[in-house]
């Protein structure tokens, strides 16, 4: 009885995990319009399989390649978080001293490939409350990679309320790997990955 039970467990979690990778796909599908470039050549002939790169989770584009190297390692590296209200630096001792979160949340590029990871970090409504700034309104984000795509995001007042949406600090249980976006990036729910921005530098609430 008890096999059964494990058994009938283990399938609903595989069910559950199929069903989650069905609707990232989904999502992917419907937002690829949007988000589409052409595929880098290396990225035709070497697809990034599920459990490759630093931190069992691949790499969409490294620090070197962001040219981040040194910035994302600066001593005296902060996140500036603005809004109408004033600008605050939060320095990654003080992001780690703010209520920190977990969750499971799947990083899904739209280059074909997605990625369940355990995520950690402090909720982005948590970190506009801390600087005393809204969370009723969009917010844009920055990335230290002030050159090519993706340097910058926006995401929409719904995705900065929800309590799974992190200013990450951790993946699958160590400190972000450089080439994971080290010190801070965005991690949101049911999102494409190109909106998931690397080495933050800047959260700004948009009026
Ligand atoms: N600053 C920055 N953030 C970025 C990117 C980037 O090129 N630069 N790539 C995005 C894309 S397309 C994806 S799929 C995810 C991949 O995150 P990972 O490399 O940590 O797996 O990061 C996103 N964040
Ligand atoms: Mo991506």
């Amino acid at each position: 009885m008890t096999t059964d039970d494990d058994a009938t467990g283990r399938l609903s979690r595989r069910a559950f995990l199929l069903g989650t990778g069905i609707a990232t796909g989904a999502l992917v599908a419907t937002t690829a319009g949007q988000t589409w470039e052409p595929l880098a050549p290396l990225t035709v002939f070497a697809p990034r399989q599920q459990g490759e790169g630093p931190q069992g989770v691949p790499v969409n584009r490294t620090a070197e390649e962001a040219q981040v190297l040194e910035t994302a390692v600066a001593a005296d590296w902060s996140l500036t978080v603005a809004g109408a209200a004033g600008t605050a630096g939060f320095g990654l001792d003080r992001l780690r001293s703010l209520p920190q979160t977990q969750l499971e949340l799947p990083i899904a590029c739209v280059e074909g490939w997605s990625t369940m990871a355990r995520w950690r970090g402090v909720r982005l409504r948590d970190l506009l409350g801390a600087a005393g700034l809204p969370d009723r309104q969009d917010v844009r984000f920055s990335s230290l990679q002030t050159r090519g795509a993706y340097g910058s995001s926006e995401m929409g007042a719904e995705f900065v309320r929800d309590s799974a949406t992190l200013v990450a600090l951790e993946l699958n249980g160590e400190p972000l790997h450089l080439d994971h976006g080290f010190p801070a990036r965005v991690i949101a729910p049911a999102r494409p990955g190109v909106l998931q921005t690397k080495w933050l530098s800047r959260v700004e609430v948009l009026g």
